[in-house]
């Protein structure tokens, strides 16, 4: 559920960076004859030319869609180039596409605080660098203006008489006369300007951004004009943006609640909210979330930038779409093995790069049974402590497996131990490390974490002391469409083998839910992230826990509301096992 926070007192710069068309860009770094000419990638199942995930700017000119496939792509467009996207374990293998965002990012967060939103979007605040500008060299002083910035969208401003439009843009950034608010979003517009030319310039990767006061507005800009180009939203321009913006185009409002807001309030534009006061938008959807109505109608959103460089969590799936679903458990086990391999290597060099422990393992599952008139049940997905080595996160993912399909299958599931039981099907697997933590190495606590007594044994039986109830995998637990394509993935590609990567909002919810556990000694000091480290992960998240944290606001306009955690005290518990195949400083 969406969740209103206060406003911070002055005049914020916020910037969402987006990079276009992101996997066909590091194909055609790699490969650089395909630059300009029509490119996509595909999936690696050759299924009608495999479906399509990513479409450069040339194809879309012809109409190719990210919804096609292969095949379909070359009707439409017979010179296109078709790219497969790597493959590892017999699966999507997306580590390039991560060490790519990763290069982009290391460059970004040179400006100002930055948040790794996803794969391929970063939140910067440059609050801090524009008052510095704006101190030091105002764009009012400034005789040239960047030909690259007068290309800058500037949302409501309109080209006067006479004027085109790099002149209209030239004179709004350096009005003498604008408010503070517009001097410094005028400063945003030059920094971003710089820094996406940097991004050119040292990674041969085109980005889009918008440029606003908050980042659901940077969002909302950043996808208005691309590729590589940027737009601004001055506070002024807020009311029009808002005015006509579909209600299901708003981050968090693409799910159920957007639906509802269509059909119980008959709200078909985010300006609709406006008719409704906030007691009435409470009285229909709770407190916090009727609140945060009440302000993104207004575009008030008080979330702050997190300074994230490294992903909150780790997650690696995959789906068996239509004939092949997973039918047995050898089949199941044996796909779980693929995936906590990669887990696994992802948590070791997360280790040995950032020095950061992950202490909750959780298993996501999409399962149907085959003849039973509650076919709606999902699978229950579960969490436990997260052991370190290969084969132990294989053993208890699988006891994760285990039990869940205990609980799917009901009384029911007595019946199929055995592994050819072919009453239920599995179509999509993913597993999750979360609860990741920097370690101070060589303190106490981290030979207690690896060699205390174990908290479970490796039989299911033994597990549900440890067990949470996780976020579901579909994407029916988040409502956003701005943070991770992992959860869009799974619905946005049916009948392909892709990764599953956890959108944050969810795995937010999961630690929320978690009756979760802290495997350091607590007399050992661990300090809040973040290492300045780059970290190739795939599953980045967009919320944190540290948001839901009260914080202080003057200004009028914004209505907040105290925030309420369900998030339990946390158990202490040890692991006896060793580690397998993770750093060696890690044991000494
Ligand atoms: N992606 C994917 N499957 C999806 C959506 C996206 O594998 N259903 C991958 C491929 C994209 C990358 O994530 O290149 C980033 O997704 P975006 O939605 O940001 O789309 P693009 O970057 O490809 O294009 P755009 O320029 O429109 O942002």
């Amino acid at each position: 559920m969406p969740v209103a926070r206060p406003d911070s007192s002055g005049a914020r710069i916020i910037a969402h960076v987006d990079l276009d068309c992101f996997y066909v860009q590091v194909e055609q770094r790699k490969q650089p004859k395909l630059r300009g000419l029509p490119t996509a990638v595909v999936q690696y199942n050759e299924w009608k030319g495999g479906g399509l995930i990513a479409v450069g700017y040339e194809a879309r000119n012809y109409g190719v869609k990210r919804s096609m496939r292969g095949d379909e792509a070359k009707e439409v467009c017979p010179q296109i180039e078709l790219v497969q996207v790597p493959v590892a374990r017999g699966k999507a293998d997306l580590s390039s596409y991560r060490n790519a965002g990763s290069e982009v990012v290391s460059i970004l967060a040179r400006k100002g605080r930055c948040e790794r939103a996803s794969i391929d979007e970063v939140y910067l605040d440059l609050t801090d660098a524009a008052e510095a500008m704006l101190a030091e060299t105002p764009p009012e002083s400034l005789d040239e203006v960047d030909e690259e910035a007068l290309k800058s969208h500037i949302l409501g401003l309109e080209s006067k008489d006479g004027n085109d439009s790099k002149a209209t843009v030239k004179e709004w950034l350096c009005r003498c006369d604008a408010d503070h608010r517009d001097k410094l979003l005028a400063c945003g517009v030059l920094i971003v300007t710089e820094l996406r030319m940097q991004v050119l310039k040292e990674t041969e990767f085109t980005c889009s951004a918008g440029i606003a006061h908050n980042k659901m507005l940077a969002k909302l800009a950043s996808g208005m004009n691309k590729p590589a180009q940027q737009t601004t939203v001055p506070f002024s321009s807020v009311k029009g943006l808002l005015d006509s913006l579909p209600i299901k185009k708003m981050k968090q409002l693409g799910g159920k609640l957007g639906t509802s807001l269509q059909n119980e309030l008959g709200v078909t534009t985010v300006g609709d909210l406006l008719k409704f006061s906030e007691d009435k938008l409470q009285e229909s959807y709770g407190f916090n979330t009727g609140t945060w109505l009440w302000n993104i109608a207004r575009g008030i959103s008080g979330e702050e930038v997190q300074a994230r460089l490294l992903p909150k969590s780790h997650g690696s799936g995959k789906s068996f779409p239509g004939p092949r679903a997973l039918k047995t458990v050898a089949s199941v086990q044996h796909w779980l093995n693929q995936l906590c391999e990669e887990l696994s290597e992802r948590l070791c060099s997360d280790l040995e790069q950032n020095k950061r422990i992950a202490h909750t393992l959780t298993l996501h599952a999409s399962a149907f049974k085959s003849s039973d008139s509650d076919s709606r049940k999902k699978f229950p997905s579960k969490s436990c402590p997260l052991r370190y080595g290969t084969a132990k996160i294989q053993e208890d993912t699988f006891n994760l497996f285990q039990a869940g399909l205990r609980e799917f299958l009901g009384s029911f599931g007595v019946k199929t131990q055995g592994s050819h039981y072919s009453g239920w099907r599995i179509t999509a697997l993913s597993v999750s490390a979360s609860k990741i933590v920097p370690v101070l190495s060589g303190t106490c606590s981290i030979m207690k974490y690896f060699n205390g007594p174990d908290k479970f044994g490796s039989t299911s039986e033994q597990l549900p002391d440890n067990f949470i109830d996780a976020a579901p995998l579909s994407p029916s637990g988040s409502e956003s469409y701005s943070t991770l394509n992992s959860t869009e993935l799974q619905n946005e590609l049916p009948g392909e083998q892709v990764w599953i990567e956890h959108s944050m909002a969810d795995l937010g919810q999961l630690e929320m839910k978690a009756n979760t556990w802290n495997g350091l000694d607590p007399s050992c000091s661990i300090s809040k992230q973040t290492s300045g480290q780059w970290f190739h992960s795939g599953t980045e998240s967009s919320s944190s826990l540290d948001q839901n944290k009260p914080q202080n606001r003057d200004d009028s306009r914004m209505r907040s509301v105290p925030i309420k955690s369900n998030q339990q005290e946390h158990k202490k518990s040890a692991l006896k096992d060793k580690v397998h195949s993770c750093p060696s400083f890690y044991l000494q």
